[in-house]
């Protein structure tokens, strides 16, 4: 459904675009959230856009060895059983290009793209209390006016450039892995210096070490890493997925995580040293986020976590053949994932190679950029062509407060969350009445495989405004004591495991200077959380003032 033109409003929003619903980003989020708005509820919505095409994270992060790390036959809508059995992925780890394709396909197939502005970045939100209205502005001054505004603008969105000085002195290319260049980017001959040892660097390290004439990772801090052992996928195996699509489902939508395994129910003191030496064998033999799994009890007992991090440690020293730089790759300073553990494909082996260096900047930090490169603290001067930035994202809250969004009394939401992110349920902030936030700051979003999530949220939104609008509800809101209880119950679930002892993670937003520190997922496990909203809504709403 198309929007229609309003004449001008007493907020001003001449010529503005009227909708039932406007959702901002077209990434896994916004596109089912409008499939969901228009086709089963018959909304008319729009999505708006800032990039030139669907996507969203994946139409962004094209850096060399961008792929997913969850496994692909779960890395996908699960909604429609026919989207399922007519959608073959070809590796166990989907690449950049086939999600992209596939998010395509998805969009074509439900015929989406009619009603998704691209190239319009929103700058502004507003809400109008007088008319219960959302009045949206884009980058280029068009406006959108809305009763629903959900976003959709995906939690790792808002690229972490480092304000390191001199950077614009620099006589070579930098970029952000983030904000790849469509074009790509070509090493061959090239020194290039990538700074960030986090899930992106891990995987870009190996392929841009395979194209340039030298690599230098700066490591600020050491990482484990688990092989993927990407391959490509078994006819068997595309068969038994389709042939148990229902069976996965459930599976991922029971689980902590969201992945399509379970956790073993053993903990990691129930078997003697060499069981758990084959256990953790085997796990790295079959490689992928699944090694998280191999006991219950790895991301509560810190007595627990130290098996696992002692093993994928000697494995460091098993596969680097420098002891010097092992050395600095296992100094690993926090518990086994209470980072995100990236998982890679030769990035340890990466580190035999003539033509690659590791720097530790923990030791000797980064000075300044020069013309000629980057210079460290002991006065090194590293000469290279390109610096890569893979230092990650403002995660989770950047992406919504780079837009200047005002709610009930223009109350902006960057003054509501001065002290850090306050939602109930990672759906809704007090004080904005009607906006939702799919995979919000509160929610298990970023601890799990990310399309369960963001399915559970896009289904709860709609059936929410489904029944706001059988009821004559006109605008629904978070109380204020009920985020306050959230926001509480957030940091308990968090504090119930080792995630908060990694003080550098972005989880807690201390990778950007001056970021409010508070652990923003909710780590209480997905199962558990889509337990807790079916119960909101089973009381009628509980915590949330709906008003007629
Ligand atoms: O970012 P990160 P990422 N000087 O923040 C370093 C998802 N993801 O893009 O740890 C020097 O994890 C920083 O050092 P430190 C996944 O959820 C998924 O890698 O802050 N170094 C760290 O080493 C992941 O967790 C997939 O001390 C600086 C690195 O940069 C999330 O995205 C693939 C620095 C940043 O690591 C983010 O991952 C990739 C500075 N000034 C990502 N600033 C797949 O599923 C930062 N660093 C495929």
């Amino acid at each position: 459904m198309s929007a229609t033109t309003a004449p001008a409003s007493a907020h001003g929003a001449t010529d503005a675009h009227v909708l039932d619903a406007l959702i901002i980003g077209a990434g896994f989020s916004g596109l089912y959230q409008l499939h969901a708005l228009r086709d089963r509820l018959g909304l008319s919505a729009q999505v708006l856009e800032a990039g030139d095409g669907v996507g969203g994270t994946w139409y962004w992060n094209r850096y060399p060895g961008a792929r997913c790390d969850s496994e692909s036959h779960s890395y996908a809508y699960y909604f429609s059983d026919e989207l399922v059995q007519e959608w073959t992925w070809s590796e166990r780890y989907p690449g950049q290009a086939e999600i992209l394709r596939y998010l395509n396909h998805v969009a074509d197939r439900f015929d989406l793209k009619r009603d998704i502005r691209f190239g319009a970045r929103v700058t502004e939100a507003h809400y109008d209390a007088a008319a219960n209205r959302w009045h949206v502005r884009t980058e280029a001054g068009e406006r959108y006016t809305a009763t629903y505004l959900i976003t959709a603008v995906g939690c790792l969105s808002a690229a972490n450039i480092p304000q390191i000085p001199g950077l614009d002195s620099f006589a070579g290319q930098w970029y952000h892995t983030g904000q790849w260049p469509h074009e790509g980017v070509d090493f061959t001959g090239k020194r290039v210096g990538m700074v960030g040892t986090g899930s992106t660097g891990i995987q870009a390290a190996p392929v841009i070490a395979d194209s340039a004439a030298h690599l230098t990772v700066f490591q600020r801090t050491a990482n484990y890493s688990i092989p993927a052992r990407n391959a490509p996928l078994a006819e068997e195996f595309k068969h038994w997925a389709k042939q148990n699509a229902s069976e996965i489902k459930r599976t991922m939508r029971s689980t902590p995580n969201g992945h399509p395994f379970v956790i073993a129910d053993r903990s990691a003191h129930d078997v003697s040293e060499a069981e758990r030496r084959a256990i953790y064998e085997a796990a790295w033999e079959k490689g992928g986020l699944q090694f998280r799994a191999s006991f219950r009890d790895l991301l509560q007992d810190k007595a627990a976590n130290d098996t696992a991090a002692a093993f994928l440690r000697s494995k460091i020293g098993e596969i680097v053949k420098d002891p010097a730089t092992a050395a600095k790759l296992a100094a690993i300073d926090h518990p086994f994932a209470t980072k995100r553990p990236p998982i890679d494909t030769g990035y340890f082996e990466t580190f035999n190679r003539d033509n690659v260096a590791l720097v530790d900047v923990r030791a000797t930090p980064i000075e300044r950029v020069t013309p000629a490169g980057i210079q460290t603290r002991d006065g090194t001067e590293y000469p290279l062509d390109i610096i890569v930035f893979a230092t990650g994202f403002d995660a989770m809250t950047g992406p919504l407060l780079k837009m200047d969004i005002r709610g009930r009394d223009d109350v902006s939401l960057r003054d509501a969350w001065q002290a850090g992110p306050r939602t109930y349920l990672g759906l809704q902030v007090p004080g904005f009445p009607n906006l939702f936030t799919i995979t919000g700051p509160g929610s298990p979003s970023v601890l799990c495989n990310m399309p369960v999530p963001i399915e559970h949220h896009v289904e709860w939104i709609a059936d929410c405004i489904r029944t706001m609008r059988e009821n004559g509800i006109a605008r629904i809101e978070a109380k204020p004591e009920a985020a306050e209880k959230w926001v509480e119950h957030v940091n308990d679930a968090a504090n119930a495991t080792l995630l908060p002892q990694a003080g550098h993670s972005w989880y807690l937003g201390a990778n950007v200077p001056g970021k409010p520190r508070v652990f923003m997922p909710y780590a209480g496990g997905m199962a558990r959380y889509r337990d807790i909203c079916a119960d909101v809504v089973a009381r009628n709403y509980e915590g949330f003032s709906l008003t007629r």
